[in-house]
């Protein structure tokens, strides 16, 4: 029997939802840079909602920067998506509708979208790594590749700055509106970080334009938090089951789902209130809050559960050392942030044990592993400064940052060689090659070699003795014996 597979509304049948409005009567107001199976978890499934409730012409233009495949699959089914949504109870599905169009490594397609006058925002979810931005300057980092390349060709830039710039520019010359720009990445103080990025490249083409660029695009910051996991054969076979299709884009996800926005939209904005979005004034506390108790107990956990030998997030909270350092984490980070009347903290927690406990989601430890040198300074570093200052225990993150380290040796307990994916993984392998092993040694080795970390923290002589002693204990006994002597 062959499979029919997703292409209208019509065809579905089973118990997946479907959208409450019809796609093709709303056109496209946003464009989004970065397709992957986080953006279709949040941003569209967001939209979808605000569509549904208020309608709009606010679907979206979505573009694959590099790859092809998503883009060529998302087609074949006039965009439509299955998603999924997991937990102890069950599996739920819903088809969303909200995006309009698909668009592959493209640049003169994707300027095309950006110049519509119909475009009112533009969104995105590119990684920490995917900005080509700076952290130190704030301004384009003209090291990277594709920053090169698009400020020696500006007729075709392919990199996030560089289209946002010229398309501005484009805007601006024909007399249109600029979008208002959303960056929807974990990076603190997104909107402003994406912002003095766009303004750098844009100095360089013309200081003209940096300013127009400064006086009139708005670049509200947002915090986005749901935990998407790669999808597998059992996603698709589970959208199948749900809407009676085969379905090639179905993607999977919690029932968490949580943005937190600026509201600073001059040119309009959907309903994402419908999906459960939180419009503030100030989104940094969110963010902070995020930023170092999510995904610094993520990264915490990463390392130590994969050089522990668990694949999963679900393995880690199942072993009762590894999770006993989770919540000590959780914890520690907690205690470093300003209090947020809107939120209890230790509710927050606790919450979030139960979302990584989640038996019904594999998210890999080695997904979340990946870009280290991209997130452990919002995620480790700014709170263990926080807590120096306060006179903190330090030891939560002086351990996290031992296990990155140990992580950056490339190979396991049992000697097993792994991918670091990283992308200064050249410069950690320069810095750790011929070193001994020793602790101290490899610590003094990669803060030399990268440059991440606050001057603060390689001045603190009590941090580093703890980092050193951490790393070098992981190394002489082995990373399981140190997570039961530290639990
Ligand atoms: C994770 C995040 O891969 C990672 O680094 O910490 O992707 C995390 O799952 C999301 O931020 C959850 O919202």
């Amino acid at each position: 029997m062959t499979v029919k597979r997703l292409t209208q509304i019509s065809d579905i049948s089973g118990a997946a939802r479907t959208p409450a409005y019809d796609p093709a009567a709303h056109g496209c107001g946003i464009v989004h840079l970065g397709l992957g199976a986080f953006h279709r978890a949040h941003q569209a499934a967001m939209t979808d909602a605000a569509l549904a409730s208020e309608g709009g012409d606010w679907r979206i233009t979505g573009v694959s920067l590099r790859s092809r495949s998503v883009v060529d699959a998302l087609e074949a089914q006039n965009c439509l998506y299955t998603l999924l949504e997991r937990d102890a109870q069950g599996v739920r599905g819903r088809v969303i509708g909200a995006i309009g169009k698909a668009i592959a490594a493209d640049p003169r397609a994707t300027l095309d979208a950006l110049c519509e006058p119909a475009t009112r925002i533009v969104t995105l979810t590119v990684t920490e790594k995917g900005y080509g931005i700076n952290r130190e300057t704030g301004g384009p980092d003209l090291s990277t590749p594709v920053i090169a390349h698009d400020l020696a060709h500006l007729d075709a830039p392919s990199g996030v700055l560089g289209l946002l710039a010229v398309a501005l520019s484009a805007r601006r010359n024909a007399g249109l509106s600029p979008f208002t720009v959303l960056c929807c990445d974990n990076l603190p103080d997104n909107g402003q970080f994406l912002k003095n990025g766009v303004t750098g490249f844009a100095r360089h083409m013309d200081v003209g334009l940096a300013d127009w660029i400064v006086a009139n695009v708005a670049f509200p910051s947002s915090m986005v938090d749901r935990i998407t996991p790669a999808a597998s054969d059992t996603t698709r076979a589970d959208a199948h089951a749900l809407t009676g299709c085969s379905d090639l884009c179905a993607i999977e996800t919690e029932p968490f789902c949580q943005w937190v926005i600026e509201d600073n939209f001059p040119q309009g904005r959907p309903a994402w209130e419908a999906g459960g979005a939180l419009f503030v004034d100030d989104v940094a506390k969110f963010e902070h809050m995020k930023l170092r108790v999510l995904n610094g107990a993520h990264s915490m956990l990463a390392y130590t559960g994969f050089l522990s030998g668990k694949q999963y997030v679900r393995e880690v909270m199942a072993d009762a050392n590894l999770a006993k350092l989770v919540r000590r984490h959780l914890r520690a980070a907690a205690k470093t942030l300003e209090p947020l009347s809107m939120i209890d903290y230790d509710i927050y927690a606790r919450e979030l044990e139960a979302r990584f406990s989640n038996p019904a989601i594999a998210h890999e430890t080695y997904q979340i592993a990946m870009d280290g040198t991209q997130k452990l300074p919002q995620r480790i570093f700014a709170p263990a400064l926080d807590a120096i200052a306060s006179g903190q225990d330090i030891r939560p993150f002086a351990f996290a940052t031992a296990m990155w380290m140990r992580y950056c040796l490339g190979v396991d307990d049992t000697g097993a060689p792994y991918e670091i994916r990283d992308p200064y993984e050249a410069e950690i392998k320069a810095a750790l090659d011929a070193q001994p092993r020793d602790g101290f040694q490899i610590s003094k080795a990669l803060q030399m070699r990268l440059d991440l970390f606050p001057t603060k923290l390689k001045e603190n002589t009590d941090w580093q003795k703890l980092v050193a002693e951490i790393l070098d204990e992981t190394i002489e006994k082995g990373v399981r014996r140190v997570v039961t002597s530290e639990a």
